[in-house]
């Protein structure tokens, strides 16, 4: 398991609006290998925790309890490039300015309503996985056997 990871989460709107399985086929059909999944209530010190680099921020009260209003569906996606490649796949962060085809600019229409989350660096992917998943619950070990078949 030295392979790259994200941690990908749909929000509550996401899951409210029954967007949840259509989000993770776009992740699996691009070829990226689920490795955690598990559905979660965020307690508000991990919604903190998760996003302390905007704590100064003036939405910053606003964010916490969106992410907190209902429950979450957290990922781990594993592949070489998958950080980067999820960040495409997701869109910008706001969402009018999301291209088409991709889950915001698809999907939504505020920046406060943005559906899903995905990190932004390879640091913080690890980081944000000991954050959601640190008792391990949620994940498994598997290997991908359409490896050969996805990779040169
Ligand atoms: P991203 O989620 O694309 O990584 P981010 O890390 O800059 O974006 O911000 C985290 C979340 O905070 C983002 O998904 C929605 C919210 N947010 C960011 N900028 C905002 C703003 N100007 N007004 C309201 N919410 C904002
Ligand atoms: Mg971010």
């Amino acid at each position: 398991a030295n392979q790259e990871r994200s941690y990908v989460m749909v929000k509550p709107d996401g899951v409210q609006r029954g967007l949840v399985g259509k989000i993770i086929s776009r992740f699996e059909r691009k070829g990226f290998y689920l490795k955690g999944l598990k559905m979660f209530n965020c307690p508000e010190d991990i919604a903190k925790e998760h996003y302390k680099d905007l704590s100064s921020k003036p939405f910053f009260p606003d964010l916490v309890e969106y992410i907190c209003s209902g429950p979450v569906i957290c990922m781990i996606w594993e592949g070489k490039g998958v950080v980067k490649s999820a960040r495409k796949l997701i869109g910008a962060t706001n969402p009018l300015e999301s291209e088409p085809g991709t889950i915001r600019g698809d999907f939504a229409v505020e920046v406060g309503r943005n559906v899903i989350h995905g990190s932004d660096s390879d640091e913080n992917g690890e980081r944000e996985i000991g954050i959601w998943f640190s008792s391990g619950e949620g994940t498994a070990e598997w290997t991908p056997h359409m490896e050969p078949w996805l990779r040169e």
